[in-house]
Order: structure tokens, then C-alpha cells, then sequence
């Protein structure tokens, strides 16, 4: 290839997160047991002396006084420490000196007292870091003649995003939110592609026409967001109805080939002629023949897919069979947004958090003669922050 040709092949790809460091400030320095007359002092340090005065300054730190307790017992183990090197893990054992002849117990009238005296209390301006508003959303399928048709998902996209800007006013009431974060999910038109084309008929607009609404529409939530944060990303993912080519109604070109994607390029490619305006805006789409991107918000890791690489209600199998791969970002991934199945569905597993959006689209036909399930159109609003995700709201 040619320098020329790299450079207008260009892609805005999400950056790779680096492996999460582990911190053994935090993980784990020092710990105490005490049961009775024995307390169990462990700590790590550079020397075996650091750890004895470490030790004692533990006990202190409960509130005993170590001149009332005296070693009884030592365990010492090498370990390497964070820069490498080799550091000291202690476990001392403590025994009290003189047994506490009389154990003073808490007044329970006095604690159950100020149970009572003490108003419950949330201060709304408690800032405690950053915060970051995600805005998710998919499946518009434009051009799909079913429900409400073109006009109706694409009234309804709009409104849903000029109502998630107004939510954003409204979460900066409770959470300290600097970065605005919008993921597309996938399947924003409904092409030419899927069930080997059989969908043409019912397919109203061209494919270029649906590509200009789906560039359009992510300009909207461009010029929407960009003033109203410090920091604003947006991440497209490929749909199975966004792939650009089939061949023969089945083979693919490579992963990365879809107007889904596509859209979301070219938005980035006018920002980028403001950027006095448009500065703060990153853009990220998975690497080429890659189907998800990662992006950090706020010390969460937000992964993006569409969905249709799994089976419904498998996400969490098929996450799992992702982190295994070694060149994956997926183990890092605190939150996977995903869309394809049409409705709202959020799961956690553990620290783990699953978030499949609405469709935008007002109804899938075929599926409610097959299913009876009407659709229940919209997108997703939450706030994250150190892979948390404590806000989740439809907006529709
Ligand atoms: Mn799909």
C-alpha cells in the first residue's frame, strides 16, 4: 500500500487499553486479625525492620496500645513488589500482655440514640470524581417500511437524543459528569444485505439515502453534545445490516466494511475541519476487520458490539470466550453495550455489566406475526465511573 493510500484509508480505531496495574497500595499492604488476647499483623515492605515498626504502627492504628502486646510469633515471605523487585511479606502474631480483666461494652441506649438524632443526609453536591453520561443506541434500520417507517424512527431518534441532552442537565444535579459518551450500536440502516436481500421490497429508501439520514443523525448528536461537556467520544460498531457487501447473500468482506461504521467516519472527517469547535470530539470504530471498540469513560471500560455474535441471553458466554483471547480488550471491559435484539435488557454478572438497548425502529413486523411482541422503541442513558454503573434509564 501507499503512503497515500494509508492516509485516506485512515480510520479513527479505538485505542488499546493498556492491562489494568495492579496497585499493592491498594490491593493489599497491610492487615490485621484480632481475636481476643491475639491480634495477626500482616504487612509488606522493602525489609523485614520496616515491616516490625509497620506492625506496630497497625496495631496503633486499631486503637491498641502496643506496649500492651507483645510477638509471640513471626511468618516472613519474599514477594516481588510492583517495580520488580524483591520486597518482605511479615506475618507477626501479637498476644495482649495483661488480659482486660473488664471489657467495656457500648452503651446501646446511647448508639440506638444517635441512630435517631442523625437526619439521613445525601448532600446533591457531593462531587466525588468524574463522571461520564452514556448515551446508547441502535438498530434504527432506516429505510425499513415496518411500524411507523423511515420518518417515524427517524422523528423518534432525535427526539430521543434532544431528551438525553436535557437528562444530561438533569444527572449533573447528582453526579460530577465531565465526558458525554455516545455509542452507536450498530444496525443503523436496514440495507440491502440481510436475508440474502429478500428485505428489498419493504425497504423504502435507497441505500444512500439511508446512510445520509444515518450520517445525519449522528451530526445531530455531534452538534448536540460537543457544547455541553469537556470531553465527548463517539463509538460505532458494524451491524449485520450495515455490511456494505455480501456476496452470493452470504460471504462477507472483511468485518470492518460497514456504512454503519462508515457514517460515524465521515461525521469525524467534518469535525475535524472545526477543530476550534469540535477539539474535544474523539470518534472510534473497531480496528479493520474487528467488530469491537473499547473506550475509556471515566476509569470504565466500555466495550461496543452488535449483538449478532451472539445467541440471545449468551452475551455473558460469549464475553467470556472473548476475554480469553489474549489480544483481546474484552477482559478489561467493565461494561459491553450491545444491540441487535431489540430490547431493553441489562445484566450484571459480578462487576459486570450487560447493556442491550431498544431498537430505534418502532417494530420488527415478521417479528410480532411470529412472536406477538410489539416493540417498545428507545435508547439507553447511564452514568459511569471507575466501572460502575450506578444509572441506567430507557429514554423513549
Ligand atoms: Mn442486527
Amino acid at each position: 500500500m501507499s503512503e497515500l493510500l494509508d492516509e485516506l484509508l485512515a480510520k479513527p480505531v479505538g485505542p488499546a487499553v493498556p492491562a489494568r496495574v495492579t496497585d499493592p497500595e491498594r490491593d493489599f499492604t497491610r492487615q490485621i486479625e484480632v481475636k481476643g488476647d491475639e491480634a495477626d499483623v500482616t504487612v509488606r515492605g522493602e525489609s523485614f525492620e520496616d515491616n516490625e515498626s509497620a506492625a506496630t504502627a497497625v496495631l496503633q492504628g486499631q486503637g491498641l496500645d502496643p506496649s500492651e502486646w507483645t510477638v509471640t510469633g513471626l511468618r516472613s515471605s519474599e514477594w516481588t513488589m510492583a517495580n520488580g523487585e524483591t520486597g518482605v511479606s511479615t506475618r507477626f502474631t501479637f498476644a495482649r500482655c495483661v488480659s482486660v480483666a473488664t471489657v467495656e461494652r457500648p452503651a446501646l441506649d446511647e448508639l440506638l440514640a444517635a441512630i435517631k438524632a442523625s437526619p439521613v443526609i445525601h448532600p446533591l453536591d457531593e462531587r466525588d470524581g468524574e463522571h461520564t453520561f452514556i448515551v446508547a443506541l441502535g438498530d434504527m434500520q432506516f429505510g425499513k417500511l415496518d411500524g411507523d417507517g423511515p420518518a417515524g424512527t427517524l422523528q423518534r431518534t432525535i427526539e430521543c437524543l434532544d431528551q438525553a441532552a436535557e437528562l444530561l442537565a438533569l444527572y449533573r444535579l447528582r453526579f460530577d459528569i465531565g465526558h458525554v459518551h455516545v455509542a452507536w450500536l450498530g444496525d443503523h440502516i436496514e440495507g440491502f444485505v440481510s436475508q440474502g436481500g429478500a428485505n428489498t421490497w419493504r425497504t423504502q429508501l435507497t441505500l444512500t439515502e439511508q446512510i445520509r439520514l444515518t450520517r445525519r443523525v449522528m451530526l445531530h448528536a455531534l452538534l448536540l453534545f460537543a457544547p455541553l461537556c469537556e470531553r465527548l467520544t463517539m463509538a460505532a460498531v458494524p451491524g449485520n445490516h450495515g455490511e456494505a457487501v455480501r456476496l452470493m447473500g452470504k460471504g462477507l468482506t472483511r468485518y470492518d466494511d460497514s456504512h454503519d461504521t462508515e457514517s460515524l467516519i465521515a461525521v469525524k472527517d467534518a469535525s475535524d475541519l472545526h477543530p476550534e469547535r469540535f477539539g474535544h470530539v474523539e470518534f472510534y470504530v473497531p480496528d479493520t476487520d474487528e467488530l469491537t471498540v473499547v473506550v475509556d469513560c471515566s476509569g470504565t471500560v466500555v466495550a461496543h458490539a452488535h449483538g449478532h455474535q451472539f445467541r440471545p441471553g449468551k452475551h455473558f458466554e460469549w464475553w467470556k470466550g472473548q476475554a480469553f483471547g489474549r489480544s483481546s480488550a474484552m477482559h478489561q471491559a467493565d461494561v459491553l453495550l450491545a444491540g441487535h435484539l431489540h430490547h431493553e435488557f441489562v445484566e450484571a454478572d459480578g462487576p459486570r455489566t450487560f447493556i442491550q438497548v431498544p431498537s430505534m425502529e418502532s417494530e420488527s413486523t415478521w417479528w410480532r406475526h411470529a412472536k406477538g411482541a410489539e416493540g417498545a422503541p428507545g435508547l439507553i442513558v447511564a452514568v459511569t465511573s471507575k466501572g460502575r454503573v450506578p444509572v441506567k434509564e430507557v429514554v423513549n
